[in-house]
């Protein structure tokens, strides 16, 4: 029975751009019950995985409770003060320019726009930047030089209206999922046509229509070949061509590219044109594949091209969809927080827009010039010319390209501040100060999502130990620096009325972005203020934008930008043949500082890999599970190699999650190359270039335990359990002895061992018991070690009398990896009851073991899993 002595509190999931309304309740014992609003429109009561595991990320394992100097612990006033002085001290020897922020579109809108004006309007540079910068840049730079504005024109009902849904460089079924099971839903009900634009054959091609497994970074070759294919089909739409120039031009152009750089057959290609041009309502959805490239700004506008030269644009079912990955990257955007925006969709070159500000703030000064953009910010961190550095809310020592450089770059700096929910990161630990904040469950303001809905993130659990919401630490310094009225707030709410009325001087100077019609909320408004989509103005609320042909360049014009096609910045070369693709997983967010703590989302994939060819495996005589080193000249890392066509011979793919805190070989941002887009700056995360080699370590091992363990072996990687954590381990070396091996893996100098050894082949377990229950065990041998990870993963704390067979008993099913995260159910069990019960739907696995019944994230892989299990049954 649920506790009802709490009220249920509605909120915003904090991970994804789809912005899913959640429905929260304490439970008394610091932890939340979760489930989706179905009131909320992004959602309809609907979660993924990630959002239904929320209440098990809550605790306060791990968190980091009061300031830190140094290390030690220090009062607010202490930490705060050092924090004003330094930078003040830095700004008035070295100029404004010598001192940076490097914030998070995580973080809540009030938390940006404080940021923003305390950089751009009272330190009085512009050296603000964002992770946004290495997610969403490109988009917001492509939608400039198109519409004159970072508009996102449409809205999530119009990927349901669409006869036709594009997917480019977006794996939606894992990283949106709630929007992929929209549009599934709507396949469902009217026939809606996918296609999926990917080199990879990902989750998301499961159930679409068409996959088109391009070579990496030619969507600019394969949307100029479209733009040229709409032009010879005469399907230009010549009334709305009236409201847009260059058209000319960007045709001309796409008609010098080449679309056989795609290395997709004519057939594909005439099939996809044909499908694209035929169906009147097309929807293009775009993520990193797409952003993330020295040609990013240039493949948005090539997709966008294709939309403005039919008129697919701000109607029903129609529009370029950069879906944002962040749950406040639009907010982020909004608020200008990065380091060429000034506020409000305002621009930092526009004398006007920057005197309005000026004039707005009241403040002492206003930037006039961009600051720098990530990449640059951390060479400049690195080389000395910035001083202090305060980096909030995001881990940057594993997410920067060249992230091994970026790490030693914070670690020299003179001053760096570091905000964040837990000291663990490995951000964290190269910071003088720790500055704890309210995390999300604790937390209050606003964020918008990927289609302009406003939402509000409420507070659910109290505030635990010392900690203080961002904006509040942030008004704070400012005040400390000496602009006490400036950051006098006492409240979101406040700041909320004032970001708002600072967008209503936005609207009166022509700017998309105005919703002046909240700039009068009251606090109680505030507090029950529904999810609404901007602009929000006296005269016009949410909607579609450009429908009309008003676009927000001078004229009133959209434009088409003449593009072409563009090699990855990398070159594969003899030494690093492999190009390196790299992305997200279903159930991890990020570097997991968060996620890691649900044992349930930690099952899915517990390990970090690489996806190779068979081909180039049998070449390099790789085997499945063996361990493979990756060399750039950046740097280097370890990973499980998973074998899989999923792949182009010749491109490997590693997920980003992997931190010095989970797996410290596997950190894969140290292999990337710090390449980026000349126009929006954002690096090329997914086309670098790696040689690929075996590991071929001295030994392989494999752990449980109850308590965290730490093994200093060449190559681990941990992850949570039910009962405790389990761990992957290789070493370069032998140890001289297995049980004092283990004691020192495990912490355990005294507990009672059970050994078992063969020293013929090498191989060694080791069992730790205590009252009669399992502690911790060891498997170590040879080669990578074969057991039942999942069953071993459930001993700790049990007795265990047979836990070094490594394998259940009889009566006891093996129920294999991990598949469906909400019901817990594994691969085996899956298998199973597909034979056993005939099962041959997805719906009848439902039904059968609710698994893929409840978020749906996992049913994907449920369609994968009967589709192979159906073909063996049927060649048997
Ligand atoms: N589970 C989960 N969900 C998340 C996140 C998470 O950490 N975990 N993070 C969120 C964030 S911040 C973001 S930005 C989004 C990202 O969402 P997505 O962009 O969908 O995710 P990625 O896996 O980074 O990359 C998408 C795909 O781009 C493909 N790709 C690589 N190169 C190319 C290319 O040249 N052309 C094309 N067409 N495709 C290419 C990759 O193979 C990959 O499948 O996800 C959000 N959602
Ligand atoms: N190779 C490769 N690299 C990539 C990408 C890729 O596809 N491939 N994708 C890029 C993209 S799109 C993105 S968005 C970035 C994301 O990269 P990051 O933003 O660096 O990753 P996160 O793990 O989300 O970091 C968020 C941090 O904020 C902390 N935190 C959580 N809640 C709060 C809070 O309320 N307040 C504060 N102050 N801190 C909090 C968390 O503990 C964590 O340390 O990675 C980029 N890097
Ligand atoms: S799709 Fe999942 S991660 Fe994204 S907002 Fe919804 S519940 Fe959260
Ligand atoms: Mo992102």
């Amino acid at each position: 029975m649920k506790d009802q002595s709490f009220p249920e509190i509605r909120s915003t999931c904090p991970y994804c751009g789809v912005g899913c309304g959640v429905r929260l309740r304490a439970d008394g014992n610091g932890g939340l019950d979760v489930r989706g609003d179905p009131d909320h429109p992004a959602n309809f009561g609907k979660l993924c995985s990630k959002g239904s595991a929320l209440g098990e990320t809550v605790g306060l394992d791990g968190r980091l409770l009061s300031p830190r100097i140094h290390g030690r612990d220090a009062s607010w006033d202490e930490a705060l003060e050092l924090v004003a002085d330094r930078f003040r001290d830095t700004v008035a020897r070295h100029g404004p320019d010598s001192v940076a922020f490097y914030v998070s579109g995580q973080l809540l809108t009030e938390d940006y726009y404080v940021a923003n004006k305390l950089m751009k309007g009272y330190v009085g540079s512009a050296n603000i930047d964002t992770n946004s910068r290495l997610c969403m840049a490109s988009s917001v730079a492509g939608h400039k030089r198109a519409f004159g504005t970072d508009t996102v024109p449409g809205t999530y009902e119009d990927l349901e209206e669409a006869d036709l849904v594009v997917l480019v460089g977006s794996n939606l079924a894992w990283c949106h999922p709630v929007l992929h099971q929209r549009i599934l839903a709507a396949r469902e009900a009217r026939g809606t046509r996918l296609v999926v634009i990917d080199p990879r054959r990902t989750a998301s091609c499961d159930g679409a229509d068409m996959h088109l497994g391009l070579a990496a970074g030619s969507d600019a070759a394969l949307f100029n070949g479209l733009l040229s294919a709409i032009d010879a089909a005469g399907a230009i739409d010549d009334d709305f061509s009236a409201h847009i120039t260059g058209m000319q031009d960007a045709i001309a152009a796409a008609a010098l590219d080449d679309d056989a750089a795609t290395g997709l057959t004519r057939a594909q290609l005439d099939a996809f044109y044909k499908l694209w041009i035929g169906s009147r309502r097309v929807v293009t959805v775009y993520s990193q594949g797409v952003n993330q490239s020295t040609s990013g700004t240039d493949k948005v506008n090539a997709i966008v091209n294709c939309h403005l030269a039919t008129g697919r644009i701000g109607l029903p079912g129609t529009g370029p969809f950069s879906v944002t990955g962040q749950p406040n990257a639009m907010g982020g955007r909004e608020v200008g927080g990065l380091a060429n925006t000034l506020a409000c969709h305002l621009d930092l070159e526009n004398p006007d827009h920057r005197a309005a500000v000026h004039q707005f703030w009241d403040s002492p000064v206003i930037a006039d010039t961009p600051g720098k953009k990530a990449v640059d910010m951390f060479r400049a961190v690195g080389d000395g010319r910035i001083r202090a550095l305060w980096i909030i809310h995001t881990n940057p020592a594993v997410t920067m390209p060249d992230a091994d450089a970026v790490r030693d770059a914070i670690a020299g700096c003179d001053f760096v501040v570091v905000s964040d929910i837990t000291a663990q990161t490995d951000t964290a630990r190269l910071a003088h100060v720790l500055l704890p904040a309210t995390a999300w469950g604790e937390k209050d303001g606003t964020v918008t999502n990927s289609d302009r809905t406003i939402s509000r993130q409420r507070t659910a659990l109290p505030a635990p130990g010392d900690t203080r919401p961002d904006w509040d630490i942030i008004a704070e310094i400012g005040r400390r620096m000496g602009h006490a009225a400036a950051f006098d707030y006492a409240s979101p709410a406040e700041i909320f009325r004032e970001y708002a009325a600072l967008s209503g001087v936005a609207g009166t100077l022509g700017r998309d972005f105005d919703i002046s019609g909240k700039a009068e909320l009251g606090d109680s408004g505030y507090k029950t203020m529904a999810p609404f989509r901007w602009p929000f103005t006296q005269g016009r609320q949410g909607g579609r934008f450009f429908a009309d042909g008003q676009f927000y360049h001078d004229g009133g014009k959209g434009r088409m930008i003449p593009v072409r096609h563009r090699a990855p910045g990398s070159t594969p070369t003899a030494d690093t043949p492999f190009r390196l693709n790299t992305g997200r997983i279903r159930d991890q967010w990020h570097t997991m500082t968060r996620t890691a703590l649900s044992p349930r989302l930690s099952a899915h994939l517990a390990e970090p890999y690489l996806e190779i060819h068979p081909t180039d495996a049998a070449r390099l005589h790789i085997s499945p599970a063996d361990l493979v080193h990756l060399h750039s000249p950046h740097g280097r890392a370890i990973l499980r190699a998973r074998l899989t066509d999923a792949v182009q011979p010749g491109d490997v793919f590693a997920p980003m999650h992997w931190t010095g805190e989970t797996a410290p070989a596997a950190r894969i941002d140290a292999l990337v190359a710090p390449l980026t887009d000349p126009v929006s700056g954002q690096p090329e995360s997914k086309a670098s270039v790696v040689s690929v080699a075996r590991f071929d370590p001295a030994w392989y091992g494999f752990a449980v335990s109850s308590q965290p363990l730490s093994p200093d072996s060449a190559y681990w990687a941990r992850a949570r359990t039910r009962t405790g954590w389990r761990a992957e381990m290789a070493g370069a070396t032998l140890p001289q002895d297995w049980e004092n091996y283990a004691r020192g893996l495990f912490d355990l100098p005294q507990a009672q061992a059970q050994v078992m050894l063969d020293a013929r082949r090498g191989r060694a377990r080791i069992a730790f018991h205590h009252d009669g229950k399992l502690l911790a065990a060891l498997f170590a041998g040879p080669e990578p070690v074969a057991l039942k990870r999942e069953f071993l993963a459930t001993l700790p704390g049990t007795a265990a009398p047979d836990a070094l067979t490594g394998h259940p008993p009889a009566d006891r099913p093996d129920p294999g990896p991990l598949v469906c995260s909400c019901f817990n159910v594994g691969l085996n069990t899956i298998l199973a009851a597909i034979e056993d019960q005939h099962l041959m739907s997805v719906e009848a696995i439902g039904t059968a073991l609710e698994a893929g019944a409840n978020c749906g994230s996992c049913r994907p892989e449920l369609a994968g899993i009967l589709a192979s299990a159906l073909s063996k049954e049927a060649a048997e």
